[in-house]
């Protein structure tokens, strides 16, 4: 398990970035890495890239594809990640529900259990994207009380939004490890 610390030390983790098929997850990925804007094909299988973040972060980003076929296969590359970077197209305000009831699904994943997530909904540049309020309700963040999470708006596209989502991205390794550690030495006592 990686683990990010408050002495500047260089610090690792494991990001699994999920959405569904077309929400934006391939360019964001190689958006984050720099490169000139890519043309993507659907994603068969997943690319994996390593990352630099600002605060000495080395992260490796795993971007599995989202089509309908590929998604029984998304529970294998939770084991051993650090975050889960879940990705919304705001544009497709008809797949959102199916959207929502696939990351609900990925959290009952037994390796999901106190592991953080970053909703990023993508294509905010896009003049018919839903805006980030309206998502969030349509999200219910009632359901997702057992975890740590935030959600930011983002595009892939323009990179607006980009160096804020690293941000969450530490705060949420950071702010999780701790509360993780203080739930385990809370269950210690206990027992
Ligand atoms: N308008 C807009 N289009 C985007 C953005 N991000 C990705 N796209 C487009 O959405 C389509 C699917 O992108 P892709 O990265 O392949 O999605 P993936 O299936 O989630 O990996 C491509 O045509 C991208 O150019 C964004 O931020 N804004
Ligand atoms: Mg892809």
């Amino acid at each position: 398990m990686g683990s990010v610390n408050s002495r500047g030390h260089k610090a690792a983790a494991q990001v699994v970035m999920m959405g569904l098929d077309s929400a934006g997850k391939t360019t964001l990925l190689y958006k984050l890495k720099g490169h000139a804007l890519v043309e993507t094909l659907p994603t068969v299988g997943f690319n994996v890239e390593p990352l630099e973040a600002p605060g000495h972060l080395s992260l490796t980003l795993w971007d599995v594809g989202g089509q309908t076929q590929l998604r029984a296969s998304w529970k294998d590359y939770l084991e051993g990640m650090d975050i889960l970077v879940y990705v919304l197209d705001s544009t497709d305000a008809a797949r959102l529900p199916e959207a929502v009831a696939e990351l609900r699904e990925v959290l009952e994943n037994p390796n999901m259990a106190s592991i953080p997530f970053l909703v990023l909904a993508n294509k905010q540049e896009a003049p018919d994207a839903l805006p980030l309020l309206e998502i969030r309700d349509r999200l219910g963040v009632e359901r997702f009380q057992d975890h740590c999470w935030e959600l930011r708006a983002c595009s892939a596209l323009t990179g607006e939004g980009l160096l804020e989502a690293l941000q969450s991205l530490r705060s949420l390794l950071k702010s999780c490890r701790q509360l993780c550690l203080r739930s385990r030495s809370e269950e210690n006592k206990k027992s």
